[in-house]
């Protein structure tokens, strides 16, 4: 087994930037893995290693400036006898080099006469392989005024994708290929107007000033070619800056974004320069299966523009605090229904005048039993009976909405508003109990949230949710779905109101009433024949009774 140093190859430029170095002292490499990666001002691009071996020393580091011709790694030669070895890939005189060049546009014919204003059409050069490759962007578009070296399409083979900059400066009239074609040396790519004088204005594509690249045993092993103008730089493979000039990425990560149906320029990079890495799709894709709630990390999930970070203490003073666990696990859970659900909400009055009075007569009775009568206990009846009349509220979609699944029993959640957060004490089997127990009940399970003793199993199997804000204030709101329940009521602030009787207006006492539900599992219909019986219910409680 030999030694032998791997020199960096024609670059297409004076020098580049070494800016990640993708093995490390004593791995395997195989031929065409990729040694390095440089940038220089107009791209980047990998270096693939043009044998098999193991690397014995790494002779770049991380951000050093190099040129072709300069040491890269020195490698023991795995798997070759001596002479099949190739000949080191020494700087610019020696012809064994690495890369298929993907040199300037070709004009399409050979003569060196003087042009202007000239139609000319520009087909595809060597780009270091016969094979077609895919035609990823088109970075012109026909009417486009250009110059000399701006980049016309962006190619991509398996191995590498490359830039191609026109020979001319110009105006576009007709572009040949389109993103989704395959193209290979010596297609049609486009015909412009040439600009100024031209002195080839018809070389045939094959009459190329790079010389061609020394006959390599490898069909994928680098080769040599001319070095182009400066201003053209004809990067060898792997450039891979996006016409655009945002996203830096080598061919196999946009090779392996495009397998995934990843927008590259949706990825943050990580590497230098925000070059994203296979780390970076890696990561982009946990994220997306993950789903992580934009609440629940502060980031956007899939689609959803993120809300750019803002430091308020530039306006000033701040205090800030860390969300405790409650709230956390309330914004994941209200934001997931947020996203789920369509939500539909309807709004309703209900006279509860008589009921009032009711209730207000039961307070020297409740007072002996210890206990506090509020409007929620008539709330939960009511709604217990609504629910039972309108079996679509009592359910929960299944099977990915393929199933609905009848509740054939009936409990149900109340919000309570906490010092730490808002909790949902579910009490079961409403339909069975009186007012007084109901009343009770509450009470309790209201206490222990407020003091955090609430066991998980007094918070789950919920059917459908009361947030009562009556007490609080307002005129109504839109509740959202506690999910997988299909249904809430919102309750505001109970006021006075003149209602029409039919002969005059008289002052009725009137609930205001907030119905949300999921509009995949209920119709605006089931939920106006809720209503119905709800307020029916609640105008006459004895209604309860029957
Ligand atoms: N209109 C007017 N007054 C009302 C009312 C209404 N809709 N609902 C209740 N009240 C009155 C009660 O009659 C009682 O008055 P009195 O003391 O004079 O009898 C008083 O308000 C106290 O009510 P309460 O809040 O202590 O008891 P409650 O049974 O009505 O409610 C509970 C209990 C736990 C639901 C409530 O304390 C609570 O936490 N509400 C907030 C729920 C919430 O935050 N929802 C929003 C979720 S989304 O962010």
């Amino acid at each position: 087994m030999s030694k032998e140093t791997i020199k960096i190859p024609d670059i297409g430029s004076e020098s580049a930037e070494v800016i990640e170095i993708s093995v490390a002292v004593g791995d395997e490499v195989a031929a065409e893995d990729s040694l390095v990666v440089l940038e220089s001002d107009k791209a980047s691009m990998e270096v693939p290693c043009p044998k098999a071996g193991k690397i014995t020393a790494i002779l770049v580091k991380e951000g050093q400036s190099i040129s072709e011709g300069d040491d890269l790694v020195e490698i023991e030669l795995t798997g070759e006898s001596d002479e099949s070895a190739e000949p080191e890939p020494a700087a610019a005189e020696s012809k064994t080099e690495d890369k298929p060049a993907a040199e300037e546009a070709q004009p399409e014919s050979a003569s060196d006469a003087e042009s202007s204003g000239a139609s000319q059409t520009v087909t595809v050069p060597d780009i270091g392989t016969d094979d077609e490759v895919d035609v990823i962007e088109v970075c012109v578009a026909e009417g486009d005024e250009i110059s000399e070296g701006d980049s016309l399409v962006v190619l991509e083979s398996d191995k590498a994708s490359m830039e191609i900059p026109s020979p001319y400066s110009g105006k576009v009239e007709s572009i040949a290929l389109s993103v989704g074609e395959k193209a290979k040396k010596g297609d049609d790519l486009l015909v412009m107007q040439v600009a100024g004088s031209v002195t080839s204005e018809k070389p045939a594509a094959e009459e190329k000033p790079a010389p061609k690249p020394e006959p390599d045993s490898k069909a994928d092993a680098p080769k040599s070619a001319e070095k182009p103008k400066s201003e053209t730089p004809a990067l060898a493979e792997k450039a891979s800056k996006a016409p655009g000039g945002e996203v830096y990425a080598g061919p196999a990560v946009r090779k392996l974004a495009r397998e995934f149906s990843i927008d590259i320029k949706a990825v943050t990079g990580s590497g230098p320069k925000g070059r994203v890495l296979k780390e970076d799709l890696q990561a982009y894709v946990k994220n997306l299966v993950e789903n992580k709630s934009p609440a629940a990390n502060g980031s956007a999930g899939a689609g959803i523009p993120a809300v750019p970070e803002v430091d308020f203490a530039q306006f000033g003073d701040v205090v800030t605090e860390p969300a405790s666990k409650l709230h956390k696990l309330t914004a994941a859970n209200m934001h997931r229904s947020w996203l789920n659900v369509p939500h539909v909400t309807q709004w309703d009055d209900a006279d509860i005048t008589e009921l009032e009075a009711f209730r207000k007569g039961l307070k020297a009775e409740a007072e002996k039993k210890g206990v506090k009568m509020t409007p929620l206990p008539f709330l939960l009846k009511a709604c217990a009976a609504a629910l039972k009349a309108n079996p679509k509220f009592n359910a929960s979609l299944a099977d990915n909405g393929e199933t609905l699944v009848f509740k054939q029993y009936v409990h149900i959640g109340i919000a309570v508003d906490t010092p730490a957060g808002l909790v949902v004490p579910v009490v079961r089997d409403v339909d069975k109990k009186s007012l007084w127990e109901l009343a009770e009940e509450t009470a309790q399970l209201a206490a222990k949230a407020k003091d955090r003793k609430l066991k998980p199993q007094e918070m789950q199997g919920g059917c459908f949710t009361i947030s009562s804000l009556g007490n609080i204030g307002g005129l109504g709101f839109t509740p959202i779905v506690n999910t997988p329940e299909v249904g809430i009521l919102g309750v505001s602030k109970l006021t006075v109101k003149p209602v029409w009787n039919g002969s005059e207006f008289v002052p009725r006492e009137m609930l205001p009433l907030s119905l949300s539900y999921d509009h995949r599992a209920i119709n605006g219909a089931d939920a106006g024949r809720f209503f119905s019986t709800l307020n029916e219910v609640l105008g006459d409680i004895r209604r309860l009774l029957l």
